[in-house]
């Protein structure tokens, strides 16, 4: 859908592939472009794919856009294991629809990432490696069915929360696909949501599933939306080039202020002795929350969280399965292209 050729000047990359630093003129030359595309993000008009823009700008969204291709993607795990044991044909389909969607939702943004020069197969090799991130919170496992509840209301929600801002940001493949994205976890958020209620509507061993579900998953999901905006590396040049919308912790906040409501009507109690509506701060007030631990948030994005080697050990092993597709893929494509030039 984003194919395009591989054209996007890049003042970095040319003074390599030169052997050499920029004249004074092309320094005038891009220093210009430069004020353009500030002008440009500034007006709230996209950038396109063929468009000149910083090196900076391209590597964050090549970095930002594949870890969010990545987490699609491994994402797909924790769920596709109940699959298989779903309690009813009707979340069974739900399910599988949900993780299907997942699965497309990696190929849009593999697709809106290839836009910036990058090759999809480079980006699967990365976090193959482990040297590409992917969210923390699929290193979490899923225990028991209410956790499939709990992923589409929490962390589903989560990523809403996140990924609504990212509809605008400033990067035109980017944006547009986060709104099609968008609108399918809306779903997916409202699936999680009735499977809660459904089992609090059920039996005492029912409810205390959901419970447990969210004990395990409530603060993970918090960690979702990344550092303290005092510790978030990328967050000054993400928000000056419009990319990040609004600052990991104004996500955070709103994602807590939307939920506890939500809890209440489930009648769950969320793990946090701390959480108590501050009806003095900003003018509608909010939700105050307790301390992250910071600690095991670090400790499952450097790889050591609970799932974090299962989860690649299944990424690698699917994409090894799924090689003789992609060889028929290519083989049949090439059929087709014999095919065309003879006729033609
Ligand atoms: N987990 O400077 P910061 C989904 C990293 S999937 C792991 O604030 P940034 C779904 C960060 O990458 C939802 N790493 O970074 C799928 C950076 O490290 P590097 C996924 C994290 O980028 C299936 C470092 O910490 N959504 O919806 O400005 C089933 C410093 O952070 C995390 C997206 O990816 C984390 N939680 O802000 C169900 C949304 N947080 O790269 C649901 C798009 C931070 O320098 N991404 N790090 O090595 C974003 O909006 C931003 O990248 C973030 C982080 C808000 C996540």
């Amino acid at each position: 859908m984003y194919t395009q050729a591989l054209d996007i000047p890049s003042p970095d990359r040319d003074d390599a592939a030169r052997g050499g630093p920029r004249s004074l003129a092309e320094q005038q030359r891009d220093a210009a472009y430069e004020a353009e595309f500030d002008a440009r993000v500034a007006r709230g008009e996209f950038v396109e794919a063929k468009d000149w823009m910083p090196e900076g700008y391209r590597k964050t969204l090549v970095r930002q856009i594949s870890q969010h291709a990545h987490s699609e993607i491994v994402g797909m795990l924790p769920e596709g294991n109940w699959i298989t044991r779903a309690p009813t044909l009707k979340r069974k389909a739900i399910l599988l629809a949900k993780v299907q969607d997942e699965g497309g939702h990696g190929m849009y943004l593999y697709a809106a990432a290839e836009t910036l020069g990058v090759a999809r197969d480079d980006l699967v090799d990365a976090l193959h490696s482990g040297k590409a991130k992917y969210s923390s919170i699929f290193n979490y496992p899923t225990l028991n069915w209410a956790d499939i509840g709990v992923i589409g209301w929490l962390v589903d929600g989560a990523a809403i929360m996140n990924q609504i801002p990212l509809c605008r940001c400033s990067y035109g493949p980017y944006a547009r696909a986060m709104i099609r994205i968008c609108k399918e976890e809306s779903f997916h958020q409202r699936q999680g949501y009735d499977l809660l209620l459904t089992m609090m509507k059920g039996t005492a061993d029912q409810r205390a599933m959901v419970q447990d579900a969210v004990d395990r998953w409530w603060w993970p999901s918090l960690m979702m939306f990344g550092p303290h905006d005092k510790d978030s590396v990328h967050s000054g040049d993400s928000i000056k080039w419009g990319i990040k919308r609004i600052s990991n912790d104004d996500l955070r906040q709103k994602f807590v202020d939307a939920t506890v409501p939500q809890a209440k009507l489930l009648g769950i109690s969320l793990p946090d002795p701390d959480l108590r509506f501050n009806e003095e701060r900003g003018e509608r007030g909010h939700w105050d929350f307790g301390t992250i631990d910071w600690s095991e948030f670090r400790n499952v994005v450097n790889g050591h969280g609970q799932c974090n080697r299962e989860r690649l050990a299944d990424r690698v092993q699917a994409w090894e399965d799924g090689a003789w597709v992609r060889e028929a893929a290519l083989a049949h494509a090439e059929k087709q292209r014999r095919r065309d030039r003879l006729a033609a």
